[in-house]
């Protein structure tokens, strides 16, 4: 009898969607504390985890930020730049695929 149930094939063609990793470069010019400000504002972090990142970028060069969507890590890149330039600070935001 029709008890709801509803049997479906496989479907191969569909892929688990890409992540993207969000990082920070280091510059010469931007202030530390704008950096720490920065990764509490857009990637929720506190200012224990803000501060180990932000230091993790300065003496490596770069770090990651946090894993995301495709939409959700353009966000957050437009984001972060806008707020640096507002700021008028050289500090650049980028994303790439994990
Ligand atoms: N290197 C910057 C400074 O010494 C600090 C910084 C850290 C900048 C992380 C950008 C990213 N003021």
């Amino acid at each position: 009898q029709d008890d709801g149930v509803v049997l479906e094939t496989a479907r191969p063609k569909v892929k688990p969607p890409k992540r993207y990793q969000v990082v920070l470069l280091n510059d010469d010019f931007t202030p530390m504390d704008f950096v720490v400000d920065v990764l509490t504002r857009f990637f929720g972090m506190d200012e224990a985890k803000a501060n180990t990142v932000m230091l993790a970028v300065h003496t490596k060069g770069k770090g990651t930020c946090g894993v995301y969507s495709r939409e959700v890590a353009e966000m957050k890149v437009m984001q972060v730049n806008q707020y640096a330039r507002e700021h008028q600070h050289p500090l650049q935001c980028e994303m790439e695929v994990v």
